[in-house]
């Protein structure tokens, strides 16, 4: 049997399953691979000021096909991944960006929203935009668009999305690359400048680099297995 390299839509193909027979690992190889992924996920943090820095390109690549091999609802893969390398998109992305930031930090946001935000030292200021190397700018898609104009609707969007966007955040902090999830709102700008069309919409913009020398990042403290797990 070939195997298919190129996906197309499969909307109405009869149920056709294929065997899964991965081979079970040894406990005590779960356990330590799962404390030692535990151990080495802690040390991700969110970065806000890059370094200039060029990155391995393919790292970033491998860590979008990562998050390409995400579960999405009816497997319709409702995404699409930009990868902004090109210094001036950077900077008409920022230019955009901070224009509505501005808005939103003189008042948009609310004071509730504005506190919330305080211990995380964010403001209109989104330099990240240009100093980091690479941008992943994430869309997704509302619904399937045919060649011909056709369209079909996608099921859990924001879900599939949301665990898209998860997968190359892992990826590149275990590849040793620094990234932020920045949601500049509204976003639509994203779309013209970008050129993408009618039926992407921007999730959020991923920027991938190296720590810049003298990074900081508030002393945050993460929820304990405790506060965060319930077991029944
Ligand atoms: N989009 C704004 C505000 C912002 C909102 C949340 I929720 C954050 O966790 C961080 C920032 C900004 O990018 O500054």
């Amino acid at each position: 049997m070939s195997i298919p390299t190129q996906w197309t839509p499969t909307h109405g193909d009869p149920y056709r399953p294929v065997p899964y027979r991965p081979e079970r690992m040894p406990t005590e190889e779960s356990l330590a691979r799962a404390a030692e992924l535990r151990e080495r996920m802690g040390r991700r943090r969110t970065v806000r000021q890059f370094s200039p820095d060029p990155v391995p390109e393919q790292v970033v690549k491998d860590a979008i096909a990562c998050a390409a091999t995400a579960p999405s609802g009816a497997h319709q893969q409702p995404w699409t991944f930009v990868l902004v390398k090109d210094a001036e998109v950077r900077r008409r992305i920022r230019a955009a960006a901070e224009e509505e930031e501005r808005v939103s930090y003189d008042g948009r946001l609310g004071e509730e929203w504005l506190a919330a935000l305080r211990p995380l030292g964010t403001d209109e200021g989104k330099p990240h935009l240009t100093d980091a190397p690479a941008l992943i700018v994430v869309f997704q898609q509302r619904y399937w668009l045919g060649e011909g104009g056709d369209k079909r609707k996608h099921y859990y969007v924001d879900e599939s999305v949301g665990i898209a966007v998860g997968m190359p955040l892992s990826a590149l902090h275990l590849s040793g690359l620094a990234a932020l999830v920045h949601t500049p709102s509204p976003m639509r700008f994203l779309s013209e400048v970008l050129g993408r069309p009618v039926n992407e919409k921007a999730f959020a913009v991923i920027p991938v680099g190296y720590p810049a020398a003298d990074c900081r990042v508030p002393d945050l403290v993460r929820k304990s297995l405790d506060q965060a797990l319930v077991e029944v």
